[in-house]
C-alpha cells in the first residue's frame, strides 16, 4: 500500500488507495451498472478479506464456547478471544488489558457507564455535560439517566461552522458537573474535536470524562493515555471489524469502583441463593456468551489497521476530504453543512431546496451510497434550522475519482430537479 519512492530518489511514501481497495470484495461491485461508489463510511465501514477470513475460520474450525471447556476447540476459541483484548489494548494503548471491555458496540459502551458508573456516582441536582455535537447515543442515555436520578443534562453550544465553543464549554464545568461525555469526531459533521484540551480543562476541575470514539478509530490517532481519557468507547463496525462488537475502554481505577452491568454467567466468581460475588474485571461486565466470532473480527481489524502508518490514513482521507470540499463547495446550489477548521472523514450538504432523501435516491441510480436524514443528531440539524442532510462519509480506500463521481451524480440531481 505504501510505494517507497526512495529508488526514485524521492523520500515521501505515497499512499495507494486503488491497492487498498482490492482487499475489500464489496468494493468491486456494480450497483445499477454502474461501479460501486460507497460514501456511507460514518453509518458502516466496509470488511477487509482479512476480517471475513478470519470469523469463518473461526466458525469452519474452532467454534466453541469461551472461558468454561477443557476441550480443545474451547481452548483454541478462548485463547483467540482473549488475545484481541491485548491487540486492542496495544492498538488504544491502555495500560491493561483489564481495562477493555467486550460490550456490543459504542451505544452500549455509553449506556453501561450511564447505568454502572451514573447510577452510583450522579446524586439530585448534580450535571452531566455533554456538548451540542452529539450522537443521539451520547445524548438519550445520559437523560435517561437524568430521568431516574434527578441529575440535568447541559450542553456545550457550538458556532455556525459546527465547532464546540470552548468558552462556553469551560463556564459549563462547574462544582455540580459530575461527568463530561464528549463525541471525538462528529458523525453529522465530521468536526473533530480538541478532545485532550477539553480533558484536561475538565480534569483540572476534577471531573471525569468518557469519549465516544465512534467515528474517530479509522480515521485518526487514538492514545487512551496520551488523550488521559477515563472511558473511551467505540464500535468494531465503524473500523473494518464486524457489527456487533465495540470496545468499552475504562481506567482501572473506574471500571473497579463500578458496579456489574448485567448478571448472569461469566460475571462471577460463586453464586449461592445468600450471596453472589462478581467476577474480576473485564470479566465482571461481560455477563453471557459473549460475539465470540465478533471479537475474533475485531481483532483481524485492529491487526488490518495496524499495517498502516496512521498518518498516512489521515493524509490520505484530509486529501480527500479536503478535496470534496472544493468540488461540491463549487456547484452552485450545493451548502456545506459543517465547516469546521479540523475536520475528518464527513461531507454534509444539502442542494438548493431538494430534500436530501431524492438527493440519496438519485445518486442510488448512479450506483452512489451516501445517507441522507438527521444522523441520529437531530440537535444537529436543529441548530442549523435544517430537519436532514446528505452526508458523504470517507474511508481508508476512497478516492478523489469517487468524489468526481459523486460530483456527476450531484449534476444529475439538479437535472432531474431543474
Ligand atoms: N456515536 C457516534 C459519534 C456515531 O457516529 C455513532 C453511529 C454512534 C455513536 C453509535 O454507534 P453504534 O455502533 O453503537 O450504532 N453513527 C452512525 C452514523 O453516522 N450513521 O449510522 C450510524
Amino acid at each position: 500500500m505504501i510505494a517507497d519512492l526512495r529508488k526514485e530518489g524521492k523520500s515521501m511514501r505515497t499512499f495507494d488507495a486503488s491497492k487498498v481497495r482490492e482487499e475489500f470484495p464489496a468494493l468491486a461491485q456494480t450497483v445499477k451498472g454502474k461501479p460501486l461508489v460507497y460514501l456511507d463510511n460514518a453509518a458502516t465501514t466496509q470488511k477487509p478479506l482479512q476480517v471475513i477470513d478470519a470469523m469463518s475460520r473461526y466458525y469452519k474450525l474452532d467454534n466453541a464456547n469461551i472461558h468454561r471447556g477443557v476441550h480443545e476447540l474451547s481452548e483454541r476459541a478462548t485463547e483467540s478471544y482473549e488475545a484481541v483484548r491485548e491487540k486492542v489494548k496495544r492498538f488504544i494503548n491502555a495500560a491493561d488489558a483489564r481495562e477493555i471491555v467486550f460490550v456490543r458496540g459504542t451505544t452500549e459502551g455509553i449506556n453501561l457507564v450511564a447505568q454502572t458508573y451514573g447510577k452510583s456516582n450522579l446524586r439530585q441536582g448534580d450535571e452531566i455535560l455533554i456538548s451540542g455535537l452529539e450522537h443521539h447515543s451520547n445524548i438519550v442515555p445520559w437523560q435517561m439517566l437524568c430521568g431516574e436520578k434527578g441529575t440535568n443534562l447541559k450542553v456545550a453550544p457550538i458556532n455556525d461552522d459546527g465547532e464546540i465553543l470552548l468558552v462556553e464549554y469551560q463556564k459549563l464545568l462547574t462544582e455540580r458537573t459530575k461527568l463530561v461525555a464528549l463525541g471525538h469526531v462528529s458523525n453529522a459533521l465530521g468536526t473533530v474535536n480538541p478532545i485532550g484540551a477539553m480533558i484536561s480543562m475538565a480534569h483540572k476541575a476534577g471531573i471525569p470524562v468518557l469519549v465516544d470514539g465512534a467515528q474517530a478509530m479509522a480515521h485518526t490517532r487514538v492514545d487512551v493515555r496520551e488523550l488521559d481519557a477515563d472511558f473511551y468507547v467505540f464500535s468494531g463496525h465503524k473500523m473494518f471489524g464486524p457489527t456487533g462488537i465495540g470496545i468499552l475502554y475504562g481506567k482501572e481505577e473506574f471500571l473497579n469502583a463500578m458496579p456489574p452491568y448485567q448478571g448472569g454467567g461469566d460475571m462471577i466468581k460463586s453464586v449461592s441463593f445468600e450471596k453472589t460475588v462478581y467476577n474480576d474485571l473485564p470479566y465482571k461486565f461481560e455477563a453471557g456468551t459473549p460475539n465470540i466470532a465478533g471479537t475474533i473480527g475485531l481483532g483481524a481489524a485492529v491487526d488490518y489497521l495496524s499495517k498502516f502508518q496512521i498518518e498516512d490514513v489521515e493524509n490520505h482521507e484530509r486529501a480527500v476530504l479536503s478535496y470534496a470540499t472544493d468540488v461540491l463547495g463549487s456547484i452552485e446550489g450545493v451548502r456545506l453543512i459543517g465547516t469546521a477548521r479540523e475536520k475528518l472523514g464527513v461531507v454534509s450538504f444539502l442542494l438548493d431546496d431538494v430534500h436530501p432523501h431524492d438527493i440519496g435516491t438519485i445518486l442510488n441510480e448512479e450506483g452512489i451510497a451516501i445517507r441522507t436524514g438527521h444522523h441520529c443528531a437531530q440537535p444537529v440539524m436543529l441548530r442549523f434550522g435544517i430537519p436532514a442532510t446528505a452526508r458523504a462519509s470517507f474511508a481508508i480506500y476512497n478516492t478523489k475519482e469517487e468524489v468526481d463521481a459523486l460530483a456527476r451524480g450531484i449534476q444529475r440531481v439538479k437535472e432531474v430537479f431543474s
